[in-house]
């Protein structure tokens, strides 16, 4: 397949290597000026890319758009013009609620959401560490996404495990309630995701959960707090020497995540008129100093 990864990250970059080594024609799409950007996987030779280029955007079937979620609504919009309606559309990133934003500008085509537990890092703009095998769930965005199971293969040649998830708004919803219970923290707290074992978050946490939990279920999403409170642990657990992507974001003071991840959770518990003090607190202090290194820009 043509395939475009528009936002090539440690995630998109690590598809990129990955869906190249299965066989496929891959470019990239990014921020950077360069024609051609070199891409090395875990110390293998480096991989040439092409990056930017029109003719190969235009040519493709399949773009995946790995940026973070605050950037989806510019990178896609911008890129529509060049696509055909035929080409399917995937996005990857933690948060819900940025591809709602745009779903007019984007129905014509067939829209796939994606959530993964794959991890990596990237250390510079040319090295990326593959560092924790995960699963890949799809699912369908809109009618004619229903139709584009087949990418399940495609996909999960390159880079297993990929599966297709009827009910991907579950999925979502569950990524999202790890990225409330863990992100806001360790931001704050400038702590590996290990440390929020520590007893001392243990009352913190389950507030988080039980918010969570009850916004879900209003949702129509089959889930406990027994349930969240077990799957935070489990990643807790097996990501603990990972540096959060909030907690990285603060660190280097760039916009994070909050607004669909925490920000995202508390829309949602407003229109169900249930109140989330706890997810509100942690929201706000994040926005607080986001807007505090905007001043300062
Ligand atoms: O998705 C993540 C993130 O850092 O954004 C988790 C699951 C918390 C892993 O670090």
């Amino acid at each position: 397949m043509n395939i475009t990864i528009v936002g090539p990250g440690a995630i998109g970059s690590l598809w990129a290597i990955k869906l190249l080594q299965a066989g496929h024609n891959v470019s990239l799409w990014s921020r950077a000026t360069d024609t051609t950007i070199d891409l090395s996987l875990d110390g293998q030779a480096s991989l040439p890319f092409s990056n930017n280029n029109i003719e190969k955007l235009a040519a493709s079937d399949l773009v995946i758009f790995t940026v973070k979620a605050w950037q989806v609504e510019e990178a896609s919009i911008s890129l529509l013009p060049y696509l055909d309606s035929d080409t399917i559309l995937m996005f990857l990133h933690n948060g819900m609620g940025a591809v709602d934003k745009i779903a007019t500008h984007i129905n014509a085509h067939p829209v796939i959401l994606a959530t993964t537990t794959q991890a990596a890092f990237k250390p510079d703009r040319y090295r990326v560490s593959h560092t924790g095998l995960g699963q890949t769930q799809l699912g369908a965005f809109n009618q004619t996404g229903q139709q584009c199971t087949f990418l399940v293969d495609v996909l999960d040649n390159a880079l297993p495990a990929v599966s297709w998830n009827p009910e991907i708004k579950t999925a979502l919803w569950t990524k999202l309630a790890i990225n409330c219970a863990i992100n806001p923290l360790t931001g704050l707290e400038q702590i590996k995701n290990g440390a929020l074992a520590d007893q001392k978050f243990e009352g913190v946490l389950s507030s988080i959960i039980k918010e969570l939990t009850q916004v879900m279920q209003a949702k129509g999403i089959t889930c406990s707090f027994d349930e969240l409170a077990a799957s935070v642990k489990q990643v807790i657990q097996a990501t603990a020497q990972n540096n959060s992507s909030m907690k990285q974001d603060m660190f280097y003071q760039r916009k994070t995540e909050v607004d669909f991840i925490t920000g995202y959770l508390i829309k949602t518990a407003l229109k169900h008129q249930i109140d989330v003090p706890v997810n509100q607190k942690l929201f706000a202090q994040v926005k607080e100093q986001e807007n505090r290194w905007n001043q300062q820009d």
